[in-house]
């Protein structure tokens, strides 16, 4: 049990983000079929769409090619993603003016944690209202809010109303109410394969898992029993506000005993790390969103870089975004030290979100790389850490060896 069973939790995601951005900057887009992602006759997916071509059946990392067959007529844009990052910033910067008890999840979403005292349903509503005032007035853009007495609730409620949506589950018993008969998949963690799983064991429904509930808790390892936890309205899981989760970081780094400009070398020793930190998270089972380099040079003066994306844990895109961290620093004198960390954590997945990686093309390949991560974290619990190795970081630990440390 936890120490707040009944939270008031608010959960906030913008309603079709990136074309919605892309809507208000141009506005003869209003109202038409918009597809933000690859460009058709390229390869990739799409990122979103406006709810306009959602009618015709698109949706998020669907083929471009099977989008443009079911509307060629829509408009077509490629995202951009910088932009996209500031308008996120400048949102948080709302979401952040009423507590600080926020977790950003992606660049759209996040949960407030409200609870305190003296704090009523009621009073949330009124937060919410004012919250997606103010987004539209300041930001052009529509927000969906979902309130909940937990986190799950929170997010199932910001769903129900799309777009532009302001939804309430105070409790329990109308948690129940609202996702007993729809399918498992409705439920935070419960994913593609998770579903598969349990229709093969006759379990469709959230009623039908409930029902078995007691005879699958005793042989449930940890993420089907928080399955059914959150199925049975019982989510325990608190909020990781932004400031905490910065505070805690995961990193490695190490001293060369002869500094070096060498940047296969160094980059090399990025490749190495990214794999090691991609496995303390999936140990942990949690993704990070910031990433930073740590560099000391022969003067021992020092710097850091850091920058955030969507939660990862995934050891390509810790590594480019290391090496990318690395090539925009000017290494004027040789380097005695690198070091790579990541921080700000959170243990939502958000599916193929990385910055790095949400060039259209690219997603697809992210969504390969991903199903592999998960493929080794499987192999890696049963044969332990440092098995298996990539071809790449197989030629990193070759680049790496006769250097002394
Ligand atoms: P979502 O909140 O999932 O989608 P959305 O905001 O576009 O639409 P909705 O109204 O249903 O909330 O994701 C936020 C942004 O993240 C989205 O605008 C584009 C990006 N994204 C991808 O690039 N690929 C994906 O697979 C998903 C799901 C989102
Ligand atoms: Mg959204």
């Amino acid at each position: 049990m936890t120490k707040h069973p009944n939270k008031i939790i608010l959960h906030i995601d913008m309603d079709a983000f990136y074309a919605a951005i892309e809507v208000r900057d141009n506005p003869e887009l209003k109202g038409k079929p918009l597809v933000i992602g690859a460009l058709p006759g390229q390869r990739g997916v799409v990122s979103t769409c406006s709810y306009e071509a959602r009618k015709f059946g698109i949706r998020s990392a669907m083929n471009i090619k099977e989008a443009y067959q079911r509307a060629p007529h829509a408009i077509y844009m490629k995202p951009r993603m910088e932009y996209y990052a500031q308008v996120s910033h400048e949102l948080r910067k709302i979401w952040t003016s009423y507590t600080d008890q926020v977790e950003f999840i992606a660049f759209d979403e996040a949960y407030i944690d409200l609870t305190s005292k003296d704090m009523t349903f009621d009073t949330a509503i009124d937060i919410a209202r004012e919250i997606k005032n103010r987004v539209r007035r300041e930001q052009g853009l529509t927000a969906s809010v979902g309130i909940g007495y937990n986190k799950s609730a929170a997010k199932t409620a910001s769903e129900e109303n799309k777009p532009d949506g302001l939804f309430v589950i105070p409790n329990r018993q109308a948690w129940l109410n609202l996702v007993v008969d729809r399918p498992v998949s409705c439920i935070y963690g419960c994913g593609r394969k998770s579903a598969e799983r349990l229709n093969q064991m006759g379990i469709f429904t959230v009623r039908d898992l409930l029902d078995r509930k007691d005879s699958l808790l005793a042989g449930a390892g940890k993420h089907l029993s928080q399955i059914i936890q959150i199925a049975d309205g019982r989510d325990d899981r608190e909020l990781v506000p932004y400031h905490e989760s910065q505070a805690k970081s995961i990193g490695t780094e190490r001293t060369f005993q002869e500094d070096t400009k060498d940047l296969v070398f160094l980059q090399s020793l990025l490749r190495l790390y990214a794999s090691e930190l991609a496995h303390k998270l999936r140990e942990d089972d949690i993704y990070a969103r910031t990433i930073s380099l740590k560099l000391t040079f022969q003067d021992m003066s020092q710097i850091t870089r850091s920058i955030t994306v969507d939660p990862t844990r995934d050891s390509q895109v810790l590594y480019k975004q290391g090496v990318d961290l690395l090539n925009k620093v000017n290494l004027r004198l040789p380097v005695r030290l690198i070091g790579l960390s990541v921080s700000n954590f959170t243990e939502e997945f958000y599916q193929q979100m990385t910055l790095g990686d949400l060039i259209p093309e690219k997603q697809e390949q992210g969504q390969r790389r991903q199903d592999l991560e998960n493929t080794l974290t499987e192999l890696e619990k049963k044969f332990g850490l440092g098995t298996f190795r990539t071809a790449a970081e197989l030629e990193a630990e070759k680049n790496v060896r006769d250097k002394k440390f």
